[in-house]
């Protein structure tokens, strides 16, 4: 029979930071002479759990919460803090498995213009609920539909406002800018964060679970060559790499590449 393996087909998210580590994962295994190619940007976290357990790709970057509520559709609080082998349990009759943590946790946030959050005194998600009933959200999509998006969010809070019809993530720093929306859902590792005055409200209830970036793959992918990363993204790194990719115009093969030559590559 043939020697010559399959490439490993690697896939990407549609927002800046999944195509970051989906370009970060394939030149890892290349560099090890291991045949990998990116599939970019395939869609949202339902297209590229389909895809992975279909075979169309062999791995992608993935967030413990996403996977324990949007992937397992598992509830109950506990369950999206559980352990990466606790995780790996429930992932198994999937031909699935989790592995290597990156170092960061991305999380969703709710967010306002500073301007307005100071004007309203609002700083938490409760303080939102009880004193801003008229402001115009402008959440993303998958936000909107998400087990762990918006109506379980509103049901954890009282909030009332109308979610709206949705946006595009890559706009919504834009749209909040330019006052047509007033509260959009942030992800806590977007590179805009910094450049603009916006107001991160605090989580009160606790709502949102950890989502701790992790490599999720086929069963029968060998995760060894890919353990090197293991820890080796920081938040504050992560979130520069965003920066250098979103704000400073870099392709993401680029940022990548530098990025691999600057990490330790001992294991
Ligand atoms: N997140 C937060 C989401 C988007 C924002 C990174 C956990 C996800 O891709 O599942």
């Amino acid at each position: 029979g043939s020697l010559q393996a399959q490439p490993i087909k690697v896939g990407s998210k549609r927002f800046t930071e999944s195509y970051l580590l989906g370009e970060i994962v394939s030149q890892t295994l290349t560099g090890q002479g291991i045949a990998a190619e990116h599939r970019q940007g395939l869609g949202n976290t339902a297209i590229l759990a389909a895809a992975l357990q279909q075979g169309q790709i062999d791995i992608y970057p993935e967030y413990t919460g996403t996977i324990v509520r949007e992937l397992l559709k598992r509830d109950a609080p506990a369950d999206a803090q559980a352990p990466l082998d606790k995780i790996n349990d429930w992932l198994k009759p999937l031909g699935l498995k989790a592995a290597v943590p990156l170092g960061f946790n991305n999380s969703y946030a709710l967010a306002m213009r500073e301007a307005d959050a100071a004007r309203l005194g609002i700083t938490t998600i409760s303080e939102l609920a009880a004193k801003a009933p008229t402001l115009k959200p402008g959440l993303s999509h998958e936000f909107i539909a998400r087990a762990d998006g918006w109506p379980a969010l509103a049901r954890a809070y009282g909030l009332t406002l109308a979610p709206g019809t949705g946006l595009d993530h890559g706009l919504a720093y834009q749209a909040l800018a330019g006052g047509q929306v007033d509260l959009i859902d942030v992800y806590t590792t977007d590179a805009q964060l910094a450049r603009q005055p916006v107001r991160v409200l605090s989580d009160d209830r606790q709502f949102f679970p950890r989502y701790d970036a992790v490599l999720l793959m086929r069963a029968s992918v060998d995760d060894k060559p890919l353990q090197r990363l293991a820890g080796q993204l920081p938040e504050t790194r992560m979130i520069q790499l965003n920066a250098a990719a979103e704000l400073e115009g870099r392709s993401f093969a680029d940022v990548a590449r530098g990025f691999l030559q600057s990490a330790p590559t001992t294991t």
